[in-house]
């Protein structure tokens, strides 16, 4: 079937640094990749009938609308892609399946485990219909990190002992920065933990192919009263509030833990927006009997691999430049030896999803593999509340 043959209308709920980020990516997908479908981005929706008007037109979707729900239910829609804060992913996530929608939600898929249960739940009633969903875990298509797993999988580091991550932030060291919707629990469930740290706790279960099974954790707010936000929200916040109070933080600044995966492997994460001067560093090394992984974002087109089975003689780290064609997700791409950047992982999320609604199969993250992630976020938690160790309960069973 050519590109031709199948249109899917997407429909996306939110435009920010996300929105942003899928729309880029939902523009350029058709455009390297040979798809079994043809992406029309339909209709954007935001609740500012200005901004949502100018995010349509900067951002290229075809139309805009300030109701969610009308965007879920539009026959103009096959897809819905929700780019919005966690308090409403499960409400949207709900109302999109139970139209036929398929789904891509944003990470992490809800703000709590029932919420989460809840989504996966209707997700398999509405695979009976054909419907797909996803969760949007982008870091997983990184080539690099997809060839990790693949390195992994064949076995090339023998038995797993080690898995060591870290995702490192410092946007609001600075106590004045304001109280934007990150730092508040009923609108993003968690803090760094949820928002970074659901990203390595995804990336090494996907890599190692191991869930993690517990865990023993710390967590603090070292800033616990900020100044109330003058109207601009995320990242994309100044430091300085409105001059009208100021609210309490009622989220995690940083999330540390220790945590056991199946098979006997030990890890250590750590989450974190106060590391000074780290503006987005995720570190992923995994050490095995016959040799070592280290994947680092800041060079995301490089792997460092130990292989112990070489001859003594010629042991070291050796770096993998991860851009060929023989990589993943970089035939399509650009020739030998040519760089890629963030945004790319979008692309290639986007490439997956389209194949799988496509051709009918199911597309990884699930939304039962997020639920797992889910599982480890509330054990985490539960378990820096508690000062104990905290088994994370398996999602299949
Ligand atoms: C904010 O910390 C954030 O935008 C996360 O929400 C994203 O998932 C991460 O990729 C970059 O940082």
């Amino acid at each position: 079937m050519s590109s031709h043959d199948r249109l899917l209308r997407v429909g996306m709920v939110g435009y920010a640094f996300m929105g942003a980020a899928h729309s880029q990516a939902w523009r350029t997908v058709n455009r390297v990749y040979d798809l079994p479908a043809r992406v029309r981005m339909a209709l954007v929706c935001g609740r500012d009938e200005p901004k949502v008007a100018a995010a349509a037109d900067r951002l290229g979707w075809a139309g805009y609308t300030t109701d969610w729900r009308r965007l879920v239910e539009s026959d103009d829609v096959d897809v819905v892609d929700v780019c919005t804060p966690g308090d409403s992913h499960c409400e949207i996530t709900l109302a999109a399946l139970a139209a036929g929608k398929h789904v891509l939600c944003e990470k992490p898929l809800a703000n709590s485990v029932d919420e989460a249960r809840e989504m996966v739940a209707a997700a398999e009633r509405a695979r009976a219909d054909g419907v797909r969903a996803m969760c949007g875990f982008n870091y997983r298509r990184v080539p690099a990190v997809a060839l990790m797993r693949r390195f992994v999988a064949d076995g090339r580091l023998g038995e797993i002992r080690h898995v060591r991550a870290v995702y490192l932030q410092d946007w609001i060291v600075d106590p004045q920065f304001p109280l934007v919707w990150r730092l508040q629990k009923d609108r993003a469930g968690s803090g760094a933990l949820g928002d970074i740290g659901a990203h390595i706790i995804d990336l090494t279960q996907y890599v190692t192919g191991r869930r993690i099974s517990g865990v023993s954790a710390l967590t603090e707010t070292f800033v616990k009263e900020r100044p109330l936000p003058a109207g601009s929200s995320g990242l994309a916040a100044q430091a300085g509030g409105n001059g009208h109070g100021t609210g309490p933080v009622t989220v995690d600044d940083a999330a540390v833990f220790v945590a056991r995966l199946e098979g006997g492997v030990l890890a250590t994460y750590e989450a974190s927006r106060f590391a000074t001067g780290r503006k987005n560093a995720l570190r992923v090394e995994v050490n095995g009997s016959r040799g070592t992984l280290v994947f680092d974002l800041e060079r995301l087109n490089e792997l460092e691999f130990y292989d112990a089975d070489r001859p003594v003689t010629e042991q070291g780290f050796s770096r993998i430049l991860v851009t060929e064609p023989e990589h993943p997700y970089l035939a399509a791409w650009w020739p030998p030896g040519h760089l890629i950047g963030y945004e790319h992982s979008f692309t290639h999320q986007m490439r997956d999803f389209v194949e799988a609604v496509a051709s009918g199969t199911d597309p990884t993250p699930s939304f039962a593999d997020a639920l797992q992630v889910q599982l480890v976020l509330d054990a985490v938690t539960r378990s820096a509340e508690r000062g104990a160790w905290t088994e994370v309960e398996p999602v299949l069973a």
